[in-house]
């Protein structure tokens, strides 16, 4: 922890009207160039795979794919449900899915485990009848945000290591094309999309699930934006983890209770860096329990 990191405001003065343009616009350079390379990908593919993240289902789920791809089917595979409040999940579903028009193909699991890998082709055959045969086979290419666990599945379904897991895309160096079978291809390089947040809320869950990088957005104003939602859903949780016998209403006299239980608070200085830190980290380990973010007023 550096010093300058230390000096940071407390969250008193991290308002959003004092959140920068630049703290909060994650669309740089190179976005741009993925998002160009993603729709090179797009027009080889039968079948797009788009992974999310199951513990906030609708704000990793990327709105634009859907009009990229509008003729082409989309099979969401919700992924890290190791760490996914699954109750709230199906709750969720439930209601959501009822009502969109079209029915949304989807899968719940972890892209680690070679079991997700059947119900995933049953999934793409389903959606590409017309494919499937050793003429024809069926092709089909891994999407989503970032660190949704692309990389991760990519390497199930081949069975060894080929995508790095953390790596960036490598489509500059040409699509390759796997045969999983003789009727199953596999596009290699996973096809990045930026996070695109459609409410203020949704924007806080993405970071705190650690899709938008952390040079990208305050993690101090991150947590104290996330305080409110797990003190409504989460409170036993909160009160386990820090062993505290009540819990604040105040969510900041929330956070400072927090900054102290966690050693970032010395000589009379609660150091909110490193509290956010500690925080950030126990929620995305699992630490604090199974969760789910769900903002009931942002749109699909
Ligand atoms: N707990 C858990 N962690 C997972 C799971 N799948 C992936 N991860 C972890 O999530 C992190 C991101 O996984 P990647 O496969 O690198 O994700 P990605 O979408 O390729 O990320 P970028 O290339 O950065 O866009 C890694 O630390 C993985 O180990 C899962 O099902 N459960
Ligand atoms: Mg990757």
């Amino acid at each position: 922890m550096t010093s300058e990191k230390m000096d940071s405001p407390g969250p008193e003065n991290m308002s959003p009207e004092n959140m920068s343009h630049e703290k909060t616009g994650w669309f740089p350079g190179h976005m741009h160039k993925a998002q160009k390379e993603l729709k090179e990908i797009l027009k080889y593919l039968d079948v797009i795979i788009e992974v999310a993240d199951a513990r906030a289902p609708f704000a990793s789920l990327n709105p634009l794919l859907r009009k990229l791809c509008a003729d082409k089917p989309i099979i969401t595979l919700w992924n890290k449900s190791d760490l996914c409040d699954l109750h709230f999940l199906k709750q969720i579903l439930g209601k959501k899915l009822n009502t969109t028009e079209k029915a949304m193909p989807y899968l719940l699991g972890e892209a680690r485990m070679r079991k997700v890998i059947a119900p995933l082709i049953a999934l793409a055959k389903a959606e590409a009848p017309h494919r499937g045969t050793p003429l024809k086979p069926l092709r089909m290419g891994v999407v989503g945000i970032p660190n949704v666990g692309k990389s991760t599945l990519i390497n199930t379904l081949v069975g060894r290591k080929i995508a790095r897991v953390g790596d960036a895309p490598a489509i500059t160096k040409g699509l390759q094309k796997i045969n999983l079978s003789p009727e199953l291809q596999l596009i290699d390089s996973p096809g990045i999309m930026m996070p695109s947040a459609e409410s203020r809320q949704n924007m806080f869950f993405l970071a705190g699930i650690g899709c938008i990088g952390e040079n990208a957005i305050d993690e101090v104003l991150v947590v104290q934006e996330l305080l409110p939602y797990f003190m409504a859903h989460y409170s036993m949780a909160l009160k386990s983890r820090y062993r505290l016998e009540t819990l604040p209403q105040d969510p900041l006299e929330l956070f400072e209770k927090i900054a102290k239980q966690v050693g970032a608070f010395r000589a009379g200085k609660i150091y909110w860096e490193q509290a956010s830190e500690k925080f950030l980290r126990d929620m995305r380990s699992g630490a604090l329990g199974k969760i789910c973010f769900y903002d009931s007023l942002a749109g699909f």
